[in-house]
Protein backbone atom coordinates (compact mmCIF):
# COMPACT_ATOMS: atom_id res chain seq x y z
CA UNK A 1 0.00 0.00 0.00
CA UNK A 2 1.38 3.50 -0.75
CA UNK A 3 1.00 6.21 1.41
CA UNK A 4 1.10 9.96 -0.14
CA UNK A 5 0.11 13.65 1.14
CA UNK A 6 -0.95 16.64 -0.91
CA UNK A 7 -2.48 19.77 -0.24
CA UNK A 8 -5.36 19.69 -2.90
CA UNK A 9 -6.64 16.08 -3.60
CA UNK A 10 -8.25 15.92 -6.91
CA UNK A 11 -10.95 13.18 -8.31
CA UNK A 12 -10.81 13.18 -12.04
CA UNK A 13 -8.86 14.27 -14.88
CA UNK A 14 -11.35 15.61 -17.26
CA UNK A 15 -11.51 19.85 -18.26
CA UNK A 16 -12.55 20.68 -14.91
CA UNK A 17 -9.51 18.95 -12.30
CA UNK A 18 -6.64 19.50 -15.11
CA UNK A 19 -7.21 23.22 -14.85
CA UNK A 20 -7.44 23.40 -11.45
CA UNK A 21 -4.61 20.77 -10.56
CA UNK A 22 -2.57 23.59 -13.26
CA UNK A 23 -3.92 26.86 -11.97
CA UNK A 24 -2.76 25.42 -8.33
CA UNK A 25 0.54 24.68 -9.27
CA UNK A 26 0.93 28.40 -10.52
CA UNK A 27 0.10 29.30 -7.22
CA UNK A 28 2.15 26.90 -5.82
CA UNK A 29 0.29 24.36 -4.14
CA UNK A 30 0.90 21.30 -5.10
CA UNK A 31 -1.52 18.58 -5.96
CA UNK A 32 -2.61 15.17 -7.06
CA UNK A 33 -4.99 14.13 -9.64
CA UNK A 34 -6.81 10.79 -9.60
CA UNK A 35 -7.93 8.73 -12.82
CA UNK A 36 -10.25 6.34 -13.36
CA UNK A 37 -9.88 5.86 -16.97
CA UNK A 38 -6.78 5.90 -19.42
CA UNK A 39 -4.65 8.91 -20.99
CA UNK A 40 -6.35 7.67 -24.40
CA UNK A 41 -9.69 7.84 -23.16
CA UNK A 42 -9.43 11.37 -21.71
CA UNK A 43 -7.65 12.56 -24.57
CA UNK A 44 -10.33 11.04 -27.13
CA UNK A 45 -13.63 11.47 -25.57
CA UNK A 46 -15.70 13.54 -27.81
CA UNK A 47 -17.40 16.37 -25.95
CA UNK A 48 -17.57 20.30 -26.22
CA UNK A 49 -16.56 22.20 -28.98
CA UNK A 50 -16.97 26.30 -28.03
CA UNK A 51 -14.88 28.16 -25.53
CA UNK A 52 -16.41 31.12 -24.32
CA UNK A 53 -14.29 34.47 -24.27
CA UNK A 54 -13.56 33.60 -20.79
CA UNK A 55 -12.40 30.71 -20.90
CA UNK A 56 -10.07 30.90 -23.75
CA UNK A 57 -9.24 33.52 -22.02
CA UNK A 58 -8.27 32.14 -18.56
CA UNK A 59 -6.48 29.35 -20.78
CA UNK A 60 -4.05 31.72 -22.62
CA UNK A 61 -3.39 33.83 -19.15
CA UNK A 62 -2.54 30.41 -17.48
CA UNK A 63 -0.10 29.67 -19.91
CA UNK A 64 -1.70 26.63 -21.94
CA UNK A 65 -3.61 28.54 -24.67
CA UNK A 66 -0.44 28.51 -27.30
CA UNK A 67 -2.04 25.33 -29.76
CA UNK A 68 -5.68 27.13 -28.75
CA UNK A 69 -4.31 30.44 -30.33
CA UNK A 70 -3.14 28.55 -33.01
CA UNK A 71 -5.10 25.96 -34.13
CA UNK A 72 -8.65 27.25 -32.37
CA UNK A 73 -11.84 28.37 -34.97
CA UNK A 74 -12.54 32.20 -34.05
CA UNK A 75 -16.41 32.99 -34.45
CA UNK A 76 -17.67 35.84 -34.34
CA UNK A 77 -21.27 34.72 -34.51
CA UNK A 78 -23.38 31.93 -34.51
CA UNK A 79 -26.75 31.50 -37.11
CA UNK A 80 -30.15 30.51 -36.21
CA UNK A 81 -32.52 29.40 -38.66
CA UNK A 82 -36.14 29.05 -38.87
CA UNK A 83 -38.28 27.53 -42.20
CA UNK A 84 -34.74 26.96 -44.21
CA UNK A 85 -33.88 30.69 -43.47
CA UNK A 86 -30.54 31.08 -41.35
CA UNK A 87 -30.54 34.66 -39.46
CA UNK A 88 -27.32 35.82 -38.38
CA UNK A 89 -26.25 36.91 -34.54
CA UNK A 90 -23.50 38.83 -34.44
CA UNK A 91 -21.33 38.38 -31.53
CA UNK A 92 -18.74 41.56 -32.06
CA UNK A 93 -20.80 44.01 -33.05
CA UNK A 94 -23.75 43.17 -30.26
CA UNK A 95 -20.89 42.55 -27.30
CA UNK A 96 -17.65 43.08 -28.75
CA UNK A 97 -16.30 39.13 -27.97
CA UNK A 98 -16.31 36.08 -29.93
CA UNK A 99 -16.44 32.48 -29.31
CA UNK A 100 -13.43 29.31 -30.28
CA UNK A 101 -14.10 26.38 -31.59
CA UNK A 102 -11.70 24.16 -30.33
CA UNK A 103 -12.68 20.29 -29.40
CA UNK A 104 -12.87 19.71 -25.37
CA UNK A 105 -10.17 16.73 -26.48
CA UNK A 106 -7.63 19.55 -27.92
CA UNK A 107 -8.23 21.41 -24.33
CA UNK A 108 -7.54 17.83 -22.56
CA UNK A 109 -4.34 17.07 -24.35
CA UNK A 110 -2.92 20.45 -23.97
CA UNK A 111 -3.46 20.21 -20.10
CA UNK A 112 -2.11 17.13 -19.61
CA UNK A 113 1.01 17.57 -21.64
CA UNK A 114 1.56 20.64 -19.63
CA UNK A 115 0.66 19.04 -16.27
CA UNK A 116 3.48 16.43 -16.91
CA UNK A 117 5.49 18.83 -18.55
CA UNK A 118 5.92 20.56 -15.29
CA UNK A 119 6.56 17.37 -13.38
CA UNK A 120 2.58 17.15 -12.13
CA UNK A 121 1.28 14.30 -10.64
CA UNK A 122 -1.46 13.20 -12.85
CA UNK A 123 -2.03 9.19 -12.41
CA UNK A 124 -4.54 7.28 -14.68
CA UNK A 125 -6.11 4.31 -14.97
CA UNK A 126 -6.91 4.56 -10.85
CA UNK A 127 -9.98 1.95 -11.26
CA UNK A 128 -11.79 2.27 -8.33
CA UNK A 129 -11.29 5.39 -6.13
CA UNK A 130 -13.40 6.54 -2.74
CA UNK A 131 -13.40 9.82 -0.56
CA UNK A 132 -13.47 9.50 3.22
CA UNK A 133 -13.21 11.53 6.38
CA UNK A 134 -14.41 14.56 3.83
CA UNK A 135 -15.49 16.37 7.61
CA UNK A 136 -12.10 16.24 9.11
CA UNK A 137 -9.13 18.01 8.51
CA UNK A 138 -7.34 15.02 7.36
CA UNK A 139 -9.68 14.11 4.29
CA UNK A 140 -8.39 10.83 2.20
CA UNK A 141 -8.60 9.65 -1.12
CA UNK A 142 -8.30 5.85 -1.57
CA UNK A 143 -6.81 4.22 -4.79
CA UNK A 144 -7.95 0.52 -4.96
CA UNK A 145 -5.73 -0.19 -8.20
CA UNK A 146 -5.49 -3.97 -9.16
CA UNK A 147 -5.88 -5.32 -5.54
CA UNK A 148 -3.26 -2.29 -4.02
CA UNK A 149 -4.62 0.57 -2.01
CA UNK A 150 -2.72 3.37 -2.25
CA UNK A 151 -4.36 6.12 0.44
CA UNK A 152 -4.00 10.10 -0.66
CA UNK A 153 -3.74 12.73 2.59
CA UNK A 154 -5.50 15.62 1.72
CA UNK A 155 -5.62 19.02 3.27
CA UNK A 156 -8.92 19.41 0.67
CA UNK A 157 -10.12 17.19 -1.79
CA UNK A 158 -11.63 18.59 -5.04
CA UNK A 159 -14.66 16.70 -6.45
CA UNK A 160 -14.14 16.13 -10.66
CA UNK A 161 -15.04 13.79 -11.64
CA UNK A 162 -18.40 14.02 -13.36
CA UNK A 163 -21.73 13.65 -13.50
CA UNK A 164 -21.08 9.79 -12.68
CA UNK A 165 -18.08 9.91 -10.33
CA UNK A 166 -17.82 9.18 -6.49
CA UNK A 167 -17.41 12.33 -4.91
CA UNK A 168 -21.29 14.10 -4.98
CA UNK A 169 -22.35 10.81 -3.32
CA UNK A 170 -19.87 11.34 -0.26
CA UNK A 171 -22.05 13.87 0.84
CA UNK A 172 -23.75 12.69 3.63
CA UNK A 173 -28.24 12.26 3.11
CA UNK A 174 -29.48 15.31 3.57
CA UNK A 175 -26.62 17.34 2.87
CA UNK A 176 -27.34 18.28 -0.93
CA UNK A 177 -30.10 19.70 -2.25
CA UNK A 178 -30.49 18.24 -5.91
CA UNK A 179 -32.85 20.73 -8.99
CA UNK A 180 -32.93 18.72 -12.06
CA UNK A 181 -35.02 18.73 -14.95
CA UNK A 182 -34.93 16.41 -18.00
CA UNK A 183 -36.13 16.99 -21.84
CA UNK A 184 -38.27 14.07 -23.88
CA UNK A 185 -35.44 14.32 -26.48
CA UNK A 186 -31.35 13.66 -26.72
CA UNK A 187 -29.05 14.32 -29.62
CA UNK A 188 -27.64 12.27 -32.08
CA UNK A 189 -24.67 13.63 -32.66
CA UNK A 190 -21.58 12.70 -35.50
CA UNK A 191 -18.38 13.58 -36.52
CA UNK A 192 -17.84 14.25 -40.40
CA UNK A 193 -14.85 14.05 -42.53
CA UNK A 194 -16.27 17.04 -44.38
CA UNK A 195 -14.75 20.43 -44.62
CA UNK A 196 -17.08 22.96 -43.08
CA UNK A 197 -19.38 24.32 -45.63
CA UNK A 198 -20.51 27.69 -43.52
CA UNK A 199 -17.88 29.27 -41.53
CA UNK A 200 -20.30 29.22 -38.28
CA UNK A 201 -22.78 27.14 -36.22
CA UNK A 202 -25.90 26.65 -37.44
CA UNK A 203 -28.89 26.14 -34.41
CA UNK A 204 -31.88 25.42 -36.96
CA UNK A 205 -35.57 24.90 -36.00
CA UNK A 206 -37.70 21.93 -37.91
CA UNK A 207 -40.68 20.41 -38.01
CA UNK A 208 -38.69 17.42 -37.33
CA UNK A 209 -36.86 18.20 -34.55
CA UNK A 210 -33.98 20.37 -33.64
CA UNK A 211 -30.37 20.41 -35.55
CA UNK A 212 -26.94 21.70 -35.25
CA UNK A 213 -24.72 22.29 -37.65
CA UNK A 214 -20.94 23.08 -35.77
CA UNK A 215 -17.39 21.95 -36.48
CA UNK A 216 -14.05 21.10 -35.30
CA UNK A 217 -11.27 22.34 -37.86
CA UNK A 218 -10.97 22.98 -41.68
CA UNK A 219 -12.15 19.02 -42.24
CA UNK A 220 -13.83 18.06 -39.71
CA UNK A 221 -17.50 19.30 -38.44
CA UNK A 222 -20.02 18.14 -35.77
CA UNK A 223 -23.34 18.08 -36.14
CA UNK A 224 -26.08 16.82 -34.01
CA UNK A 225 -29.98 16.00 -34.44
CA UNK A 226 -32.53 16.00 -32.02
CA UNK A 227 -33.81 12.44 -31.30
CA UNK A 228 -35.47 9.91 -28.84
CA UNK A 229 -34.50 9.72 -25.24
CA UNK A 230 -34.00 6.57 -25.35
CA UNK A 231 -32.91 6.09 -29.22
CA UNK A 232 -30.59 3.15 -30.66
CA UNK A 233 -27.67 4.61 -32.28
CA UNK A 234 -27.56 1.33 -34.20
CA UNK A 235 -30.70 1.58 -36.25
CA UNK A 236 -28.95 4.79 -37.76
CA UNK A 237 -27.24 4.39 -41.14
CA UNK A 238 -24.99 6.62 -42.34
CA UNK A 239 -26.98 7.22 -45.33
CA UNK A 240 -29.97 7.46 -42.70
CA UNK A 241 -27.76 10.23 -40.47
CA UNK A 242 -26.82 12.34 -43.59
CA UNK A 243 -30.36 12.38 -45.36
CA UNK A 244 -31.99 13.13 -41.73
CA UNK A 245 -29.38 15.91 -41.13
CA UNK A 246 -30.26 17.06 -44.39
CA UNK A 247 -33.57 17.55 -44.36
CA UNK A 248 -33.25 19.50 -41.32
CA UNK A 249 -30.40 21.87 -42.35
CA UNK A 250 -31.24 22.71 -45.82
CA UNK A 251 -31.83 26.26 -46.58
CA UNK A 252 -34.04 28.12 -48.98
CA UNK A 253 -30.60 30.01 -50.12
CA UNK A 254 -29.21 26.41 -50.94
CA UNK A 255 -26.80 26.12 -48.37
CA UNK A 256 -26.56 22.47 -46.58
CA UNK A 257 -24.04 20.52 -44.84
CA UNK A 258 -21.03 19.14 -46.97
CA UNK A 259 -21.19 15.05 -46.16
CA UNK A 260 -18.26 13.18 -45.31
CA UNK A 261 -17.08 9.74 -43.66
CA UNK A 262 -18.98 9.35 -40.38
CA UNK A 263 -16.13 9.06 -37.28
CA UNK A 264 -17.94 9.20 -34.66
CA UNK A 265 -21.54 8.50 -33.63
CA UNK A 266 -23.57 8.60 -30.20
CA UNK A 267 -26.58 9.97 -28.30
CA UNK A 268 -26.31 12.36 -25.79
CA UNK A 269 -28.91 12.66 -22.82
CA UNK A 270 -30.11 16.05 -22.33
CA UNK A 271 -30.69 17.16 -18.80
CA UNK A 272 -30.37 20.38 -16.28
CA UNK A 273 -28.86 19.16 -13.13
CA UNK A 274 -27.64 21.67 -9.74
CA UNK A 275 -26.22 20.04 -6.34
CA UNK A 276 -26.38 22.84 -4.00
CA UNK A 277 -24.05 23.23 -1.90
CA UNK A 278 -21.11 22.76 -3.90
CA UNK A 279 -18.83 22.27 -0.39
CA UNK A 280 -19.28 19.83 2.30
CA UNK A 281 -16.80 20.04 4.91
CA UNK A 282 -12.85 19.50 3.23
CA UNK A 283 -14.69 18.56 -0.23
CA UNK A 284 -15.64 20.98 -2.91
CA UNK A 285 -17.36 19.78 -6.25
CA UNK A 286 -16.72 21.50 -9.83
CA UNK A 287 -17.65 21.31 -12.90
CA UNK A 288 -20.37 18.12 -14.36
CA UNK A 289 -19.66 16.60 -10.68
CA UNK A 290 -22.11 19.32 -9.29
CA UNK A 291 -24.13 20.90 -12.10
CA UNK A 292 -24.89 19.41 -15.82
CA UNK A 293 -26.71 21.77 -18.67
CA UNK A 294 -28.18 20.61 -22.01
CA UNK A 295 -25.77 21.06 -24.46
CA UNK A 296 -27.96 24.15 -26.61
CA UNK A 297 -25.98 26.90 -24.87
CA UNK A 298 -22.47 25.31 -25.35
CA UNK A 299 -22.04 25.84 -21.38
CA UNK A 300 -20.96 23.16 -19.72
CA UNK A 301 -16.97 22.93 -20.31
CA UNK A 302 -17.14 26.78 -19.67
CA UNK A 303 -19.13 26.31 -16.08
CA UNK A 304 -16.74 23.67 -15.23
CA UNK A 305 -13.30 26.27 -15.59
CA UNK A 306 -15.60 28.88 -14.05
CA UNK A 307 -15.73 26.45 -10.48
CA UNK A 308 -12.12 26.00 -11.01
CA UNK A 309 -11.34 29.60 -11.55
CA UNK A 310 -13.38 30.89 -8.48
CA UNK A 311 -11.73 26.88 -6.31
CA UNK A 312 -7.90 28.13 -7.09
CA UNK A 313 -8.33 31.57 -6.48
CA UNK A 314 -9.98 30.74 -2.84
CA UNK A 315 -6.80 28.40 -2.16
CA UNK A 316 -4.32 30.93 -2.99
CA UNK A 317 -5.80 32.75 -0.46
CA UNK A 318 -5.11 30.00 2.10
CA UNK A 319 -2.15 29.14 0.78
CA UNK A 320 -0.38 31.85 -0.36
CA UNK A 321 -1.84 35.41 0.58
CA UNK A 322 -3.91 36.07 3.90
CA UNK A 323 -5.07 32.32 4.89
CA UNK A 324 -8.28 33.85 4.74
CA UNK A 325 -10.92 31.69 4.22
CA UNK A 326 -13.63 33.78 3.25
CA UNK A 327 -13.64 32.93 -0.49
CA UNK A 328 -13.34 29.40 0.12
CA UNK A 329 -16.41 29.47 2.38
CA UNK A 330 -18.06 31.49 0.36
CA UNK A 331 -17.13 29.27 -2.90
CA UNK A 332 -20.19 27.45 -3.24
CA UNK A 333 -22.61 30.53 -3.54
CA UNK A 334 -20.10 32.24 -6.00
CA UNK A 335 -20.69 29.51 -8.05
CA UNK A 336 -24.21 29.02 -7.89
CA UNK A 337 -24.50 32.58 -8.94
CA UNK A 338 -23.10 31.84 -12.62
CA UNK A 339 -24.25 28.52 -12.64
CA UNK A 340 -28.07 29.15 -12.38
CA UNK A 341 -27.54 32.07 -14.77
CA UNK A 342 -26.03 29.69 -17.03
CA UNK A 343 -28.92 27.19 -16.18
CA UNK A 344 -31.00 29.69 -17.04
CA UNK A 345 -29.81 30.48 -20.84
CA UNK A 346 -29.01 26.70 -21.62
CA UNK A 347 -33.02 26.05 -20.28
CA UNK A 348 -33.70 28.99 -22.94
CA UNK A 349 -32.16 27.61 -26.24
CA UNK A 350 -33.50 24.22 -25.51
CA UNK A 351 -36.79 25.35 -25.46
CA UNK A 352 -36.56 27.89 -28.37
CA UNK A 353 -35.06 25.30 -30.44
CA UNK A 354 -36.34 22.00 -29.86
CA UNK A 355 -39.65 20.25 -30.84
CA UNK A 356 -41.96 19.09 -28.15
CA UNK A 357 -43.91 16.33 -29.12
CA UNK A 358 -47.28 16.96 -28.05
CA UNK A 359 -47.42 20.25 -27.17
CA UNK A 360 -50.21 22.14 -27.03
CA UNK A 361 -50.48 24.59 -30.14
CA UNK A 362 -50.13 27.45 -28.37
CA UNK A 363 -46.94 26.73 -26.74
CA UNK A 364 -45.31 25.86 -30.21
CA UNK A 365 -46.95 29.24 -32.02
CA UNK A 366 -45.52 31.14 -28.54
CA UNK A 367 -41.82 29.36 -29.40
CA UNK A 368 -42.28 30.25 -33.47
CA UNK A 369 -43.05 34.02 -32.40
CA UNK A 370 -40.03 33.96 -29.41
CA UNK A 371 -37.83 32.56 -32.01
CA UNK A 372 -39.04 35.14 -34.73
CA UNK A 373 -38.27 37.95 -31.65
CA UNK A 374 -34.72 37.11 -31.05
CA UNK A 375 -34.17 37.21 -35.27
CA UNK A 376 -35.54 41.12 -35.88
CA UNK A 377 -34.94 42.36 -31.86
CA UNK A 378 -31.50 43.71 -31.24
CA UNK A 379 -32.24 43.64 -27.69
CA UNK A 380 -33.05 39.92 -27.69
CA UNK A 381 -30.36 39.23 -29.65
CA UNK A 382 -28.05 40.84 -27.84
CA UNK A 383 -29.18 38.90 -24.55
CA UNK A 384 -28.49 35.60 -26.51
CA UNK A 385 -25.00 37.04 -27.82
CA UNK A 386 -23.88 38.31 -24.36
CA UNK A 387 -24.33 34.65 -22.57
CA UNK A 388 -23.17 32.89 -25.08
CA UNK A 389 -19.86 34.34 -24.90
CA UNK A 390 -19.61 34.24 -21.66
CA UNK A 391 -20.63 36.63 -18.58
CA UNK A 392 -17.89 37.88 -16.93
CA UNK A 393 -16.07 36.52 -14.07
CA UNK A 394 -17.43 38.19 -11.38
CA UNK A 395 -14.85 38.48 -8.35
CA UNK A 396 -16.08 36.46 -6.09
P1 LIG B 1 -15.79 15.27 -17.17
O1 LIG B 1 -16.95 14.34 -17.12
O2 LIG B 1 -15.34 15.81 -18.46
O3 LIG B 1 -14.50 14.60 -16.42
C1 LIG B 1 -14.65 13.86 -15.24
C2 LIG B 1 -13.47 12.86 -15.19
O4 LIG B 1 -13.56 12.12 -13.96
C3 LIG B 1 -13.52 11.83 -16.33
O5 LIG B 1 -12.26 11.78 -16.97
C4 LIG B 1 -13.86 10.52 -15.63
O6 LIG B 1 -13.26 9.40 -16.24
C5 LIG B 1 -13.28 10.77 -14.23
N1 LIG B 1 -13.93 9.97 -13.19
C6 LIG B 1 -15.24 9.67 -13.07
N2 LIG B 1 -15.45 8.93 -11.96
C7 LIG B 1 -14.23 8.76 -11.38
C8 LIG B 1 -13.78 8.09 -10.19
N3 LIG B 1 -14.62 7.45 -9.39
N4 LIG B 1 -12.46 8.14 -9.91
C9 LIG B 1 -11.58 8.79 -10.72
N5 LIG B 1 -11.94 9.44 -11.86
C10 LIG B 1 -13.26 9.43 -12.16
N6 LIG B 1 -19.94 21.74 -22.93
C11 LIG B 1 -19.62 22.95 -23.54
O7 LIG B 1 -19.18 23.85 -22.83
N7 LIG B 1 -19.72 23.15 -24.88
C12 LIG B 1 -20.20 22.14 -25.70
O8 LIG B 1 -20.22 22.32 -26.91
C13 LIG B 1 -20.56 20.88 -25.10
N8 LIG B 1 -20.94 19.85 -25.86
C14 LIG B 1 -21.16 18.66 -25.25
C15 LIG B 1 -21.49 17.62 -26.06
C16 LIG B 1 -21.69 16.39 -25.50
C17 LIG B 1 -22.01 15.27 -26.40
C18 LIG B 1 -21.54 16.16 -24.06
C19 LIG B 1 -21.75 14.83 -23.40
C20 LIG B 1 -21.20 17.20 -23.25
C21 LIG B 1 -21.01 18.45 -23.85
N9 LIG B 1 -20.65 19.51 -23.10
C22 LIG B 1 -20.40 20.73 -23.68
C23 LIG B 1 -20.50 19.35 -21.64
C24 LIG B 1 -19.12 18.76 -21.30
O9 LIG B 1 -18.20 19.41 -21.95
C25 LIG B 1 -18.91 18.78 -19.78
O10 LIG B 1 -19.47 19.92 -19.21
C26 LIG B 1 -17.44 18.69 -19.37
O11 LIG B 1 -16.93 17.49 -19.81
C27 LIG B 1 -17.34 18.81 -17.84
O12 LIG B 1 -16.00 18.64 -17.46
P2 LIG B 1 -15.66 17.95 -16.04
O13 LIG B 1 -16.47 18.55 -14.96
O14 LIG B 1 -14.17 17.97 -15.95
O15 LIG B 1 -16.23 16.46 -16.16
C1 LIG C 1 -20.16 21.10 -30.48
O1 LIG C 1 -19.45 21.62 -31.38
O2 LIG C 1 -19.96 19.96 -30.03
C2 LIG C 1 -21.27 21.90 -29.91
C3 LIG C 1 -21.39 23.23 -30.27
C4 LIG C 1 -22.42 23.99 -29.75
C5 LIG C 1 -23.31 23.42 -28.86
C6 LIG C 1 -23.15 22.09 -28.47
C7 LIG C 1 -22.13 21.33 -29.01
O3 LIG C 1 -24.32 24.17 -28.38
Amino acid sequence: MGRYTTQVGIVGAGPAGLMLSHLLHLKGIHSIVLEARSRGYCEERVRAGVLEHTSVQMLQDAGVGERLTREGLRHEGIELGLNGIRHRIPFVELTGKYVTVYGQQEVVKDLIERRLADGGDVRFECGEVSVEAISTDKPRILVNRDGLNDEIHCEYIAGCDGFHGVCRSAFPDGALAVYERTYPFAWLGILAEAAPSQEELVYMHHPRGFALYSMRSPRVTRLYLQCAPEEDVEKWSDDRVWSELLTRLRCLDGWQPAEGRILQKGVTGMRSFVTEPLQFGRLFLAGDAAHIVPPTGAKGMNLAFADVHYLAEAFGDIYRRTGDARRLMGYSETCLRRIWKAQRFSWWMTSLLHRFEGEPAFDHKRQLAELEYVMTSRAAATSLAENYVGLPLDEA
